[in-house]
């Protein structure tokens, strides 16, 4: 039978390092010659996403089509890697249903870096327009995010770096590919 493959699913708040974390694990994996496909949460809305917006309904099908398309790749034994904010318990349960019915393996990581953390270091200084009321239903400030609580892995990069977080996930994913 064919290897196993695997949807490895980051969620966390804007600004968390979800999307960092993401994309360097994704690399190291395809170098190791595990066939890695990174669905960066800047092409999905441009691409697969194109015109959806943030109120719930539209996060959900976004979270939905991500879930979709890491599971045909996780079918053929290859390695999706996904970054969405995902702020909704039901939505990620429902990816990582897509990814157990496509025989593949399911890790959610918890990007849990605080909101204070997160907003103090306002890469894109989209809080800070959020607060003056720019960006609606912005997540964190006048948009909820549902803390996991079936995270595989709950890492902070408030105190973890990039390189060690990538780590952790890298043993975590070994372990569960068998
Ligand atoms: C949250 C928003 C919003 C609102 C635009 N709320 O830091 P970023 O810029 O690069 O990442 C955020 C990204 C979130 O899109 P996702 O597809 O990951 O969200 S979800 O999973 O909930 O569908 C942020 C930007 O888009 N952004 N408006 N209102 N983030």
């Amino acid at each position: 039978a064919r290897r196993a493959g695997a949807v490895v699913f980051f969620t966390g708040l804007s600004g968390s390092g979800k999307s960092t974390v993401a994309r360097a694990l994704a690399a190291e994996l395809e170098d190791d010659g595990l066939g890695t496909t990174l669905l960066d949460g800047d092409e999905v809305r441009h691409h697969l996403s194109k015109g959806l917006g943030f109120d719930r309904e539209s996060r959900e099908t976004n979270v939905r089509r991500i879930g979709y398309v890491a599971s045909l790749v996780a079918r053929h034994g290859g390695i999706a890697v996904a970054a969405p904010i995902a702020p909704f318990a039901q939505g990620r349960a429902e990816v990582r249903a897509l990814a157990e019915q496509a025989g593949g393996r399911f890790v959610l990581v918890h990007v849990s870096t605080p909101l204070e953390v997160c907003e103090a270091r306002d890469r894109k200084g989209l809080y800070a327009r959020a607060r003056a009321g720019e960006i609606p239903d912005f997540t964190g400030i006048s948009s909820p995010y549902e803390e996991p609580t079936d995270a595989d892995l709950v890492i902070d990069t408030t105190d973890v770096p990039v390189a060690e977080a990538v780590e952790r996930v890298r043993r975590h994913l070994t372990a569960v590919l068998g």
